[in-house]
């Protein structure tokens, strides 16, 4: 007979760790599964936790029946056979957001909640910079990399959080003052079985909060039901609002700034600018600190980033592009562009559908493919280039390209087929630029 646990921790990377440290705290000792081999907390574990046990290689089920909560982590789908089972028996499973807001309720601080396919990091970090100008004591966390428990010791009065589909599955009782559902597109297709199931988790954010926001070019954005609610878009506002007029960003027929001031590019980024300056103002955020931050803020690394210039051609970073979405938006944003664009994509498709990049990917020279999926994405692109490395395709991109061209890495997947996350890709895209022969750039 396995011995029994009240509380169980599954996963034991980011999140799994800071589970079991906030139970810690609370005086409880959890047991930990882990599906791998060797999850990459153990270490950690061993020397801060040496009370507690880890199993890994699987889910016992022998624990899980006896447990009255257990704690998931995003990673592992709520489908697991193992999870299903204790869902049915009526056990408390959570994930770590779940614990966030019931820990939360009891205190006076305020929470923003920033969900979609793409632009979350980007529209966190941005409200995140608007509180920090405004002088409030705030924190930012969620799927942005911080773990939302690692945050709770610290009391703050505001918490900015980035939260996935995954999380949001999880979570039932957090109570934002104001939420978002930036935009919806194909992602993670390998964990749900439509676009609509993918969207109803990410809709689940507005359920308790005091005023939802959603994109009015992205009608997949409305919450479900009648709430309080307003809307941001690229076009001209009504009433309450957020929206564009005459070049200008405005909320209502109140004027913010000039599209021109703003320092990021591209229109999906004054998408991003107008709902951060909305979520802001409904924290109470003045519009001085608002405006400051427009006009400061260039973006996140890994983002349309240009790592350099060689020889007239631009090379740009886009490797957070790990999904179509994104990489849809990054070679819209590049329409007007006069000279070539070459494209570098391929990884970890999710089980995306390639077929919805095939409008836009016309509009490029030439398409280089590389990872597990490349060659879904070279079928959408007659004449493709396949390659197996990074090294490979920035040569192969350089050859082709000409002074005025741009070299976009924006990938339409995600890294896991090659590298250990979207920054490590990135970076090996910049060494790669940086390693360029000057004979192959002029070649
Ligand atoms: N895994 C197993 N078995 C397990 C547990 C995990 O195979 O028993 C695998 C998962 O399938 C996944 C990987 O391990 O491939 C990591 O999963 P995890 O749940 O342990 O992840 P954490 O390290 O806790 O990081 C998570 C988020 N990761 C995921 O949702 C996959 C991080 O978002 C987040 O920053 C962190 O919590 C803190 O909140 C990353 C992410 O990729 C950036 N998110 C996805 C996205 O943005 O598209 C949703
Ligand atoms: P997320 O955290 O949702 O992944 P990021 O801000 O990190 O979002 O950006 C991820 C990718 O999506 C980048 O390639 C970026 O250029 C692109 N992107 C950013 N904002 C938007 C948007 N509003 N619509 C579509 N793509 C976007």
């Amino acid at each position: 007979m396995a011995s029994c646990y009240t509380h169980i921790v599954l996963g034991l990377g980011a999140t799994g760790l800071s589970v079991v440290r906030y139970l810690a705290k609370q005086g409880i000792t959890p047991l930990v599964m882990d599906s791998r081999e060797n999850p990459p907390g153990r270490e950690t574990l061993a020397s801060d936790f040496p009370e507690v046990l880890l199993l890994t290689g699987g889910f016992d089920c022998r624990y899980l029946v006896q447990a009255s909560q257990i704690v998931i982590s995003p990673g592992i789908p709520m489908d697991t056979p193992e999870i299903r089972v204790a869902v049915d028996m009526g056990i408390d499973v959570v994930g770590d957001v779940e614990l966030f807001a019931r820990a939360i309720a009891e205190l006076p601080a305020c929470v923003i909640g920033i969900t979609g396919s793409n632009g979350k990091s980007t529209v966190t970090t941005l409200v995140g910079e608007m509180a920090a100008e405004a002088g409030i004591n705030y924190a930012v966390g969620g799927n942005i990399g911080v773990p939302v428990l690692n945050l709770l010791d610290k009391g703050y009065d505001l918490y900015v959080l980035e939260l996935s589909s995954f999380q949001l599955e999880t979570t039932h009782s957090l109570k934002c003052i104001s939420a978002t559902c930036l935009n919806i597109s194909e992602d993670h297709m390998d964990r749900y079985a439509d676009l609509e199931a993918y969207r109803q988790a990410k809709l689940n954010l507005y359920r308790q909060t005091k005023l939802a926001l959603f994109n009015r070019d992205d009608a997949l954005t409305k919450p479900n039901d009648p709430m309080n609610q307003t809307s941001f878009g690229l076009s001209a506002p009504g009433g309450d609002e957020w929206g564009i007029q005459a070049g200008m960003l405005v909320h209502g027929s109140t004027e913010y700034l000039s599209v021109n001031d703003v320092s990021l590019v591209g229109s999906h980024n004054h998408a991003n600018l107008l709902v951060a300056m909305a979520l802001a103002d409904s924290a109470g955020i003045d519009k001085k600190a608002m405006i400051s931050v427009a006009r400061q803020f260039t973006g996140l690394a890994h983002r349309c980033e240009l790592v350099a210039t060689r020889q007239g051609v631009s090379f740009v970073n886009d490797s957070k592009a790990t999904n179509i979405g994104a990489t849809i938006a990054a070679l819209k944003g590049l329409e007007d562009h006069q000279g070539q664009i070459i494209l570098i994509a391929g990884g970890d498709g999710k089980g995306a559908d390639f077929s919805l990049l095939a409008p836009v990917i016309q509009n490029v020279a030439q398409v280089i493919t590389l990872g597990m999926d490349g060659d879904k994405i070279a079928a959408q692109f007659e004449g493709a280039v396949k390659v197996e490395s990074m090294a490979e395709a920035v040569k192969e991109a350089a050859k082709l390209a000409q002074a005025g061209d741009i070299v976009l890495l924006s990938p339409a997947c995600a890294s896991i087929d090659m590298y250990a996350n979207f920054m490590a890709r990135g970076d090996d895209f910049r060494q790669q630029v940086m390693a360029l022969d000057t004979e192959v750039i002029d070649a």
